[in-house]
């Protein structure tokens, strides 16, 4: 289904599913085509049969059908169930990010989107990827909200105040694709865009070695976490630390005050820091101070990377909006997290793996 040639009615596939997307969306109007075409001609019909009103002044009577109405059930219900199976394989294939993604993090801002790679690079309204590796965003925004769509992977996904919403793709193709905020966010609205280049892994590499790099989110994480904002000395770790222990938090279960239980996720970590109060660890006094005003999105982005490195076991889970973290131990190993299982993922170029338990 090459859609891009004649008329440019629709941007190019170049994702792992885009071509379902569109699958789905022809499958649409072929029904609607279908449908509306008879219609159209049975009131033309009609219109014409019936405009000897003498004729038909009294109507026949109708005594029913049972084969016309089973027929006129059955036919419109399997329409239907096949919209609905197809449309929800799709959206959960979609917005169910794998476990062996590679990550980068986003920030939405009036009017500019910001990215880190978990290698420390930083772009600003572009964003580079490799071809054929799963990516996976974790994305946030520091004003209002956002929707980061990117129609030649036929994805999209707002982007909220106050917590984390996830994309991922695999780009099937290297080139330079749209980048666009799908969701009015104020004067600069339409120009809040960029581009999405997708390069062949050893080309990807020699950008990421050509770029300079900061601390990855995980070392950024790490300084703010010891140094700047002094979370080491009540999570230090040992018989004598104040805070709950951090080490192997990611992932698990964490037991409240008032009984309830909760997944410590990225939404988690998040909330731990900016609203202590309100989800307090059993056993713990609510002692922590909230960091709320004295972090910016990207330095939160830091922090919960960093948490998450604390236990290598649940490296790369994730926490979908079907499918809550349910990540235990039975992960793989921590560098499933760069997507190594792939065999590309190999020929990366070094420090592409910060997570590796050398974080620790
Ligand atoms: C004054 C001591 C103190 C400081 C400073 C502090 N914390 Fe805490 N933290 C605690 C205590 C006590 C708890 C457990 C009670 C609660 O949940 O509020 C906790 C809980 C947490 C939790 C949830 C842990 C769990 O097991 O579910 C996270 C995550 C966390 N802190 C991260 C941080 C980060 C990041 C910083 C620095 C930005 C920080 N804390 C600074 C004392 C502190
Ligand atoms: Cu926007």
């Amino acid at each position: 289904m090459q859609t891009q040639a004649w008329v440019p009615l629709f941007p190019e596939q170049a994702s792992t599913f885009a071509w379902q997307v569109d699958a789905l969306y022809f499958y649409l109007i072929a029904i609607s085509v279908a449908f509306s075409i008879p219609i159209i001609a049975a009131i033309f019909f009609f219109g014409m049969k019936y405009r000897e009103r003498e004729k038909y002044a009294i109507p026949d009577e109708i005594h029913g059908s049972m084969v016309l109405e089973t027929v006129w059930s059955i036919i419109p219900f399997v329409i239907s169930m096949t919209i609905f199976i197809g449309g929800a394989l799709v959206y959960f294939n979609q917005y169910t990010p794998p476990q062996d993604a590679m990550e980068i993090y986003i920030v939405g801002k009036q009017w500019m989107w910001k990215a880190q790679h978990e290698t420390g690079q930083r772009e600003i309204n572009e964003l580079h990827v490799p071809v054929g590796r799963k990516i996976k965003l974790t994305m946030t925004t520091e004003d209002v909200l956002h929707d980061f769509f990117i129609p030649a992977f036929r994805t999209k996904a707002d982007v909220v105040p106050g917590r984390y919403t996830y994309l991922w793709f695999e780009a099937t193709k290297p080139g330079k694709y749209h980048l666009f905020c799908a969701e009015y966010c104020g004067l600069n609205h339409s120009g809040m865009g960029g581009w999405i280049y997708v390069m062949e892994q050893r080309d990807f590499d020699n950008w990421l070695s050509g770029n300079v790099s900061g601390q990855t989110p995980v070392e950024m994480g790490k300084d703010l976490f010891t140094n700047k904002l002094g979370c080491a000395s009540c999570h230090a770790g040992g018989p004598q630390q104040r805070g709950a222990k951090l080490e192997g938090l990611f992932g698990n279960q964490v037991k409240l005050v008032g009984g309830a239980t909760v997944t410590a996720d990225e939404q988690y970590i998040r909330n731990s820091i900016l609203n202590p109060a309100s989800q307090v660890v059993e056993g713990y006094q609510p002692i922590m101070p909230t960091f709320k005003g004295q972090v910016t999105e990207e330095q939160l982005n830091g922090l919960v990377a960093y948490i998450k490195s604390l236990n290598p076991n649940a490296a790369g889970s994730t926490s979908s909006p079907g499918a809550p973290a349910a990540n235990t131990a039975s992960q793989t190993a921590p560098n499933s997290m760069t997507g190594n299982k792939a065999d590309r993922g190999k020929q990366n170029a070094p420090g592409s793996n910060p997570n590796a338990p050398a974080n620790k």
